[in-house]
């Protein structure tokens, strides 16, 4: 099984993590969807990070439909979301933030990044930016109510990947200390195994 994408994908970072934590081996095939667009595309010609191609060759896209996989075929001691509807739904509401944040996140650096200076909009940024914060400060007020226990789950490996991806590429937009609590989880579960195997970047 090979798992192809770099870690400073949020999203390539969380597969790689619960995939660890699952207990499931597998290749880390780290190609970048830009630099080496054309490696990529022979793996998978839509070129999406993180690209997962299981052992019969069947080719799993986008992190959640990944990790669902996994979820359902993982050993209940290994499981990384609750079985119970009402806990199962806080958390995925949790992760709906969480995942808001990142792709807003992303969308930022792209339009950065990707775009000469003389094209950016500057209406879109500022969308970005507003729904940035209100996904940070939904998941900072969710983590109130429904904190990490000591052993990773998917709320907790979604929160610290995406939090250090935050913090690592736009720390200027997204102020940490007006996330304490996020910020205490992924400092917690950043010095576990699971995520020092595979660090951003
Ligand atoms: N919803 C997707 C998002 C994946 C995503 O946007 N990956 C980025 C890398 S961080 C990518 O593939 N970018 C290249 C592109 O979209 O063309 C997921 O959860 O996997």
């Amino acid at each position: 099984m090979k798992l192809i994408g770099m870690m400073d994908s949020p999203y390539v970072r969380r597969v790689a993590v619960s995939l660890t934590l699952y207990g499931i081996e597998f290749e880390s095939q780290p190609l970048s969807v830009f630099s080496t667009f054309d490696a990529f595309s022979q793996q998978n010609p839509v070129v999406k990070a993180p690209t997962l191609v299981l052992d019969d060759g069947t080719l799993l896209m986008d992190s959640t439909l990944i990790l669902n996989y996994f979820e359902s075929v993982a050993d209940a001691s290994h499981t990384l979301l609750p079985q119970q509807p009402l806990a199962l739904a806080e958390d995925l509401q949790l992760l709906g933030f969480i995942l808001a944040a990142s792709e807003k996140a992303v969308q930022y650096v792209y339009e950065h990044r990707l775009r000469p200076a003389e094209k950016q909009h500057q209406p879109w940024i500022e969308r970005v930016t507003r729904q940035l914060l209100a996904a940070c400060r939904a998941w900072e007020g969710a983590l109130e109510s429904r904190p990490p226990g000591d052993k990773a789950d998917q709320v907790a490996v979604s929160s610290t990947v995406v939090w250090t991806f935050i913090q690592r590429m736009i720390p200027e937009v997204v102020a940490a200390a007006e996330y304490p609590l996020i910020q205490r989880v992924s400092d917690r579960f950043e010095a576990q195994p699971a995520f020092q195997r595979y660090p951003h970047g």
